[in-house]
């Protein structure tokens, strides 16, 4: 049978003449896929902790989101130790940030390979190039997601923790097999080529690959003149990864090291005093009107009975203080001393000492943060609080005045802000 396109490539660069770079070959390609796969998984696990984390299952946590078969959980997040959820995501965001000079360089190597000729060859090799568009298709998109999620720009029509959850199914499933297919070539070109060897070269010394003992399509056929050595090519790269890695800890870690935070989307300077730790939605910005939080405010609480509570009567039940941190799903976090009423005793007030979930409603409507469902373990822990009060100062009306959750170990994006009722079942 006859191919529907010629046996001879078109011009430019489906010709293997076209790409005349001496660094690219199965060495450099190689050494960049051992560090993506040294640190891309990590990503990939925590990514999919957060979930656990965020637990879309309890109640409002789903957020109109679908639970389909590819929602898995494995155990109940718990709430000890209270970073648990911070170092998650930061490591999640900050290493998710690192790989992306990588990503580039490895794409690089490899972009040859997206002009082959002819375009399939087989069955068995249409079916490699299928899986390189998931692979590569799902890395853009999860990446491209991930980095407007963090600057808080929602420029997409669709609900990013859906889409960036599914899309990173696609994603770990093309990426799984690609190491299955290509992790022994790695292995025999970083041994055939003697290791990290190639690294002790200058811009000098610096010559296409050996096609033998091993050949391959990378190395080229009519290379140019080297402009750089590989050394310095893996060491740009790895000094990009390196200022990104040093910014997204000053972000995750915040306290002194928040200055190193130069890309942090909401600055790095949020004012001074008690409340001078970092916002992530202002009050103004809600549309609640500044009435519903003045002298008529009550906390709703409901439980086999209801009560509804004034500010005063709160501030005299027992006070518990804690430091403990706001960990965002985009990364940041800020651990600060909360002082308020212990969540358990507020469902012992309505009789619901024994509740296996509570459910907490924000004056705010009609956004994704105006509810969160907290586990029985959640809701029971004795650090588990209604804060009133913060750094030894009343909150702050950005910071959830009245009244907030403060929850150790939950997502920043659970710590409701301006409570107006909390709801417990049994
Ligand atoms: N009602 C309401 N609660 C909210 C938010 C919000 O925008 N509205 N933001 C959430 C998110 S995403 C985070 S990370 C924390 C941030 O708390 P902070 O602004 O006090 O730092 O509050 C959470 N609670
Ligand atoms: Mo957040």
């Amino acid at each position: 049978m006859k191919a529907p396109w010629p046996a001879d490539p078109p011009r430019g660069p489906f010709r293997r003449t076209f790409w005349r770079s001496p660094l690219r070959g199965p060495w450099l390609t190689s050494v960049l896929g051992l560090l993506l796969l040294l640190t891309v998984p990590i990503v990939a696990i925590t990514g999919l902790l957060s979930n656990v984390a965020y637990d879309p299952r309890l109640g409002a946590n789903a957020v109109g989101r679908h639970l389909g078969p590819l929602d898995f959980y494995l155990f109940s997040w718990p709430t000890s130790p209270s970073w648990l959820y911070a170092l998650n995501q930061g490591l999640h965001v900050t290493l998710g940030l690192a790989t992306i000079p990588i990503l580039l360089a490895k794409l690089w190597s490899v972009i040859p390979r997206l002009f082959e000729w002819p375009p399939f060859q087989s069955p068995a090799h249409a079916l490699e190039r299928l899986s390189l568009i998931l692979l590569v298709g799902g890395a853009g998109f999860e990446w491209v997601t991930g980095v407007l999620n963090i600057q808080d720009d929602y420029a997409f029509g669709f609900f990013f923790t859906d889409a960036h959850y599914y899309g990173a199914w696609v994603f770990i499933a093309a990426l799984s097999f690609h190491v299955c297919v290509k992790f022994p070539t790695v292995w025999r070109n970083l041994a055939t080529r003697r290791a990290l060897r190639p690294l002790l070269e200058g811009v000098d010394a610096t010559a296409p690959e050996p096609r033998s003992p091993v050949d391959s399509d990378l190395i080229p056929v009519t290379p140019a003149a080297p402009t750089i050595s590989r050394r310095a090519l893996l060491g740009t790269v790895m000094a990009g990864s390196g200022l990104l890695l040093v910014q997204g800890v000053g972000q995750s870690v915040g306290g002194p090291l928040r200055d190193l935070a130069f890309l942090a989307p909401r600055g790095r300077a949020p004012g001074r005093g008690p409340n001078g730790f970092q916002i992530n939605q202002t009050f103004a910005n809600t549309g609640i009107d500044p009435s519903q939080v003045g002298r008529g405010w009550r906390l709703h609480v409901r439980g086999r009975t209801s009560l509804a509570l004034t500010r005063e009567r709160l501030l005299s039940m027992p006070q518990h203080t804690y430091d403990l941190p706001i960990a965002c799903v985009e990364g940041w976090s800020t651990t600060q001393r909360w002082t308020g009423v212990r969540l358990r005793d507020l469902a012992r007030m309505v009789g619901s000492a024994d509740a296996s979930e509570l459910t907490s409603n924000s004056l705010e409507q009609g956004s994704s943060y105006s509810q969160a469902t907290y586990s029985e373990d959640q809701l029971n822990d004795g650090r588990a609080l209604l804060a009133l009060r913060v750094n030894g100062a009343e909150l702050s009306l950005d910071h959830g005045y009245p009244a907030r959750v403060i929850i150790p170990a939950v997502p920043g994006v659970h710590n409701t802000k301006w409570v107006d009722s909390l709801v417990f079942r049994t």
